[in-house]
């Protein structure tokens, strides 16, 4: 079978056991940790979340996907992190109140990491105080943030609103996605940028740095 398929089998199955040494095999045969991650280990998941929608497994099996999934991202992301110049700019990440999803979140912070930028990941569940706190503590260049529920898409525009009240909004750049945010959206909430996926969130960061440096 195909290594990359094999890969995805492994995830969506749970092997969380069998997945580096296979991740690193697949490495060693030449292909780039963001090949891996985007159709080894996110396929994986993908495939793991479309049997969840259709109820044809459960939570439990889909926490195991998830487990042999990070169990693989801890061999990328050293890889994904190489280079140790300068950091191009800051960035304080977390996933919105109420949301626990951090798969997404993750490898945006990898990516955004392993492109130059400096990443404070303050995790999920982060309530509109806790991301002013952190702007007010780190002083970042781009406050970025995840929502996977419809339910707390919403959470994006309370906390862009929170940084409005204390003054803080117009020192730093917001970038905001996850699967239920549209681009529509994320600029009707109050952010500057929104990206569909950690690739894209990359080339959105950079872009609102130059427009950050030149104005
Ligand atoms: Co949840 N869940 N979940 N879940 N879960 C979804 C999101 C859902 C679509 C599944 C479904 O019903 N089809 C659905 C949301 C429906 C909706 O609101 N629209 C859902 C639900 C309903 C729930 C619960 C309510 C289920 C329940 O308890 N009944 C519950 C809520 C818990 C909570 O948060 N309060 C819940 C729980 C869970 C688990 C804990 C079991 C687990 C999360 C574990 C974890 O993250 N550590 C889980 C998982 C794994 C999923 C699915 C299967 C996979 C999500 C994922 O990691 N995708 C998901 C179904 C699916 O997506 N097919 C589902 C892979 C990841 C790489 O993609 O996160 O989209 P994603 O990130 C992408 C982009 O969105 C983007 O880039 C990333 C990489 O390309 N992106 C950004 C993300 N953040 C960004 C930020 C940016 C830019 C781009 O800028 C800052």
């Amino acid at each position: 079978m195909d290594k990359m398929k094999e890969l995805a089998e492994k995830v969506e199955k749970g092997k969380n056991q069998e997945v580096p040494a296979l991740v690193q095999e697949i490495l060693d045969s030449g292909a780039t940790p963001y090949d891996v991650l985007l159709n080894g280990l996110q396929a994986g998941l993908l495939i793991i979340g479309e049997r969840f929608k259709k109820a044809e497994c459960f939570i439990p099996e889909v926490l195991l996907s998830v487990r042999a999934m990070k169990a693989g991202m801890e061999i990328l992301e050293p890889l994904l992190a190489e280079g140790d110049s300068e950091p191009i700019a800051k960035v304080v990440l977390g996933t919105v109140k109420d949301d626990l999803h951090d798969i997404g979140k993750n490898m945006v912070g990898m990516m955004l990491e392993g492109s130059g930028f400096k990443v404070i990941d303050i995790g999920i569940n982060v309530s509109e105080s806790a991301f002013l706190d952190a702007v007010m503590r780190e002083g970042p260049d781009i406050l970025a943030m995840s929502a996977l529920l419809s339910t707390t898409m919403p959470y994006l525009k309370t906390t862009i609103d929170t940084l409005k009240e204390h003054g803080v909004r117009d020192k730093i750049k917001v970038l905001v996605g996850g699967a239920p945010v549209t681009e529509e959206y994320a600029l009707e909430s109050g952010a500057d940028g929104y990206a569909p996926d950690s690739a894209h969130a990359v080339d959105k960061a950079k872009e609102l740095i130059t427009e950050k440096i030149s104005k």
